[in-house]
């Protein structure tokens, strides 16, 4: 029933399209963008705008596929009840989540910079998870969305590869998905931590998940 086989690490995955479902974790301008709140932490966010190519058009093959797409954003209330001190106060960035940055406050819902890149904006009927913290499951109604689609087996892609992606993939993995990773449409400040984060999902025979790239994933969808 409409099951495909990909090319992967350790081993080729197969899956059926019906009951899977690709999540795209915070492609958010506070990430990506000049201004937000990854520069703030001293970062090069030109080393994630690499992945936005390959998630476009990974977006476009499962949107013609008619898989099921989500797409998460980090951030928390304009009153920031939902913030956690420890999470605010970590560190000591040039500017903190809540001030005001050039893209509106940091991280903060309704703000600019909270939202998702335009090459990436979601389009009607694909949910947006809206999560303050690095995994896409805790509190958020995720996992509540996919049961009811009957998902089984999720493609994670986003940034940042060892925060964001690897808190979910590690997450949906501990609920029973069957997590794929296309490398090239994940990135992170850090090509080290990006390289060694594909090596872990991939260890001990897909102990978190299965990798493989955007062309491999390309060549199998309809
Ligand atoms: C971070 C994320 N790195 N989306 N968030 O703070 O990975």
């Amino acid at each position: 029933m409409n099951t495909v086989t990909v090319s992967a690490i350790p081993e080729p995955f197969s899956f059926a399209l019906p009951s899977c479902a690709l999540l795209v974790i915070d492609m958010q301008c506070d990430f990506i963008l000049e201004g937000g709140f990854g520069q703030s932490l001293g970062n090069d966010v030109s080393l994630l705008r690499a992945a936005i190519p390959p998630c476009q058009a990974l977006l476009q093959a499962a949107r013609t596929a008619g898989m099921l797409v989500m797409h998460t954003r980090e951030g928390h209330r304009p009153d920031m009840t939902d913030a956690y001190q420890a999470k605010v106060a970590r560190g000591s960035p040039s500017v903190r989540i809540g001030d005001m940055g050039p893209m509106g406050r940091i991280l903060i819902r309704g703000e600019a910079g909270h939202d998702i890149i335009p090459e990436l904006t979601p389009i009607d009927g694909e949910p947006v998870i809206d999560k303050p913290g690095k995994g896409s499951f805790y509190a958020t109604d995720l996992e509540l969305i996919l049961r009811k689609r009957k998902i089984e087996t999720l493609i994670v892609c986003g940034v940042t590869t060892e925060v964001c992606v690897h808190t979910t993939v590690r997450e949906a993995n501990d609920r029973g998905f069957r997590c794929l990773i296309p490398g090239d449409c994940c990135a992170s400040y850090n090509p080290e931590f990006h390289a060694v984060s594909m090596r872990m999902f991939a260890a001990q025979s897909a102990i978190f998940g299965w990798v493989t790239d955007s062309h491999q994933l390309l060549a199998v969808l309809p």
